[in-house]
């Protein structure tokens, strides 16, 4: 499996020296073209909140400029510039989360959006104290609840409905400190309020509100996100597929769906079934239509519809540089503003759809509500005539791909549970066989790896490291993101990673018949392993806290990434941050993050880039846990 990895690092280079002969531009120069980055602004002491600035403030209490023009100190800068972060993150996943609910707005019985899972709908009609919502028309219900979910982002009164899944315990320690999230919206114009030129400057506060407006993306947008796709679009099943730019097909249109959003995605999976659309592919000399999926809008359609994964964050640019990618096509977040450019060296036609995120340089098609399908199809045809505009010369598509089973939605995991019990004596449907493993010792926690690609990280090297060292501990992992789109290419969510495990992860895998690894789907789906982990928490009867089980984001690189883990540790999840957020800059901001905010939520942020010393560090973490619950 190693020699995967270093097949693929190969390739990636090859790729980069492709393109370098194509004469395209890649992050690789770009970055060498930034030199060495900036380290005020690497240390969070750069404010530029107001237009007195940009204020510089030394890293160190001895020397240089200790405060800016109004005289905000490093710490309250610090604290402002990480909770903006928060906002920017929690608005991301919870603008997509308001997307989704939209479409189920707009779902109808004969239109393009519909309800795949009934079920589902019903459940959290009634979780969320709809009335007869087992008997309500189906559409009339949708639509109440889509109304009602509508709200979550902006009532005037109340916490998120979904905050009632933790345990009491949780419940009480967010309303103790004040971080229970109130409406979405509000919590993100609030937190941008006080982190206004002449508003908060105490960083305690600051770090407070920021956990509270992350929790608005957690348990708020980003759970919404999670179950509101579930309900229109189909609860993930384990299924198989494939992973890596060898998914790419020189014979075939190659459509490549990029983003998150699977409003989108969804419609262009519909259009490229469409006989006349392949008929006309055909007719152009290809084999058919071919779509693949990169980063989390790839995690979405390869757990709903097994839709093959061209790769991860790192791999956008390279999928272009293959030559045989007739559109790439976009909706929100993640998305190098260098494609477009880079397009340009091939074929590509490069086509954004999302007027929140429409960039610059090539096609823009807009993705309508309230008619989906003809953006689909447009994007589709605009494929399918660009493949005779191909190079052949430029064309270099690696054969490296790897099998993975993805599709490891709560429901699906604990089908799979059920594969371990008794079913003529045991309870089926629960979450007790995971507990059960766990306070045997058969396993000795679990592992939420989460999170991006970064460029100051070697690619791929600490999801992948990270997630080996824990199993062979007998450390089961989920995963989301482009961290599962990483274990995916290494091998590591087949059935036969089990060999990579210790002997009682190995011995529940064979059991539970399931990868060491599970895809639990894209960045929103973090809220299925918050559910998950609640589940067990409520079966247990302990805090989510008590738990050995921790959080982590060995290369993370966004905004949302800095509200994941700012929920997590909310949540009472130590978090394992592989890259340093821009705070070095303030000890005192540091230290409320690695030990204050443990008195606050009972976790808290952990900083170490080493995968193996993160490893030692998690073990260490969940043996502790052990000892306390006296398992
Ligand atoms: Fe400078 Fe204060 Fe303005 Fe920030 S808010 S730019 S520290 S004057
Ligand atoms: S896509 S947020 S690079 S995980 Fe969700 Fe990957 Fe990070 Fe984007």
């Amino acid at each position: 499996m190693s020699n995967e990895l270093l097949e693929f690092d190969v390739i990636a280079e090859a790729l980069i020296e492709k393109a370098q002969k194509d004469g395209a531009e890649t992050m690789w120069d770009r970055k060498a073209a930034l030199k060495t980055q900036c380290g005020f602004g690497e240390g969070g002491i750069c404010c530029r909140i107001c237009v007195m600035g940009p204020c510089r403030v030394s890293p160190s209490p001895d020397k240089g400029a200790q405060r800016g023009i109004c005289g905000a100190d490093r710490d309250t800068i610090v604290a402002r510039n990480f909770a903006r972060m928060c906002c920017g993150g929690t608005s991301a996943h919870s603008d997509h989360a308001r997307d989704i609910v939209h479409a189920m707005y707009h779902s109808s019985e004969d239109g393009p959006f519909k309800i795949r899972e009934e079920g589902k709908l019903r459940k959290i009609a009634a979780e969320w104290g709809i009335e007869e919502a087992d008997t309500k028309e189906t559409y009339a219900l949708a639509h109440e609840l889509a109304e009602m979910a509508l709200m979550e982002f902006g009532k005037p009164f109340g916490t998120q409905n979904f905050l009632k899944r933790a345990p009491k315990s949780r419940q009480e320690i967010w309303e103790r400190e004040n971080i229970a999230p109130r409406a979405i919206d509000q919590e993100v114009v609030t937190l941008m309020h006080s982190t206004h030129m002449g508003c908060a400057s105490d960083p305690e506060s600051i770090l407070r509100r920021s956990l509270r407006t992350s929790m608005s993306d957690g348990w708020g947008g980003s759970m919404i996100g999670t179950e509101f796709s579930d309900i229109m679009y189909g609860v993930p099943k384990e299924r198989a597929s494939e992973s890596n730019l060898g998914v790419i097909d020189p014979e075939q249109v190659n459509i490549m769906l990029h983003g998150h959003d699977p409003n989108l995605a969804e419609m262009i999976a519909v259009a490229s079934k469409n006989p006349e659309l392949i008929e006309m592919a055909k007719e152009q000399g290809a084999k058919g239509i071919n779509v693949v999926g990169m980063c989390c809008t790839g995690n979405e359609m390869t757990m709903r519809h097994g839709i093959k994964i061209a790769g991860n964050f790192y791999q956008q640019e390279m999928a272009i540089i293959t030559g045989a990618v007739e559109v790439a096509v976009v909706d929100v977040q993640c998305i190098f503003p260098a494609l477009p450019k880079l397009a340009k060296s091939y074929h590509t036609r490069f086509i954004s759809t999302s007027p929140k995120a429409k960039i610059a340089g090539d096609m823009y098609i807009e993705f309508n509500e309230e008619d989906p399908l003809s953006c689909a199809e447009e994007v589709i045809k605009t494929a399918v005539m660009n493949f005779k505009n191909r190079d052949a010369s430029k064309v270099d598509v690696p054969e490296l791909k790897a099998e993975t089973i993805v599709g490891y939605s709560v429901e699906t995991t604990i089908g799979a549970l059920d594969r371990v019990v008794n079913s003529q004596t045991d309870v089926t449907g629960t979450v007790k066989p995971l507990g059960d493993l766990v306070w045997a010792g058969v396993l000795r926690g679990a592992a939420g790896i989460v999170g991006c690609n970064n460029p100051k990280v070697e690619h791929d090297y600490a999801h992948i490291t990270l997630m080996k060292e824990l199993i062979k501990n007998d450390v089961i992992c989920v995963v989301t993101g482009c961290a599962a789109q990483a274990a995916a290419k290494a091998g590591l969510l087949k059935l036969e990673a089990k060999e990579l495990c210790g002997r009682g992860l190995k011995e529940a895998c064979e059991r539970a018949n399931i990868p060491p690894v599970l895809h639990m789907g894209s960045c929103v789906d973090i809220s299925r392993i918050l559910h998950l982990v609640t589940l067990v928490a409520n079966e247990r009867g302990v805090d989510i806290a008590e738990l050995p089980v921790v959080g982590a984001a060995p290369e993370y690189m966004s905004e949302k990434a800095v509200a994941i883990a700012s929920y997590v540790v909310s949540s009472g999840l130590n978090t394992y941050l592989g890259v340093m957020p821009y705070v070095s800059g303030s000890e005192n901001f540091m230290k409320l993050m690695t030990e204050g905010v443990k008195e606050w939520t009972g976790a808290a942020y952990v900083f170490e880039s080493d995968p193996i010393k993160a490893a030692e560090l998690i073990m260490a973490d969940i043996e502790d846990k052990r000892t306390k619950l006296g398992i």
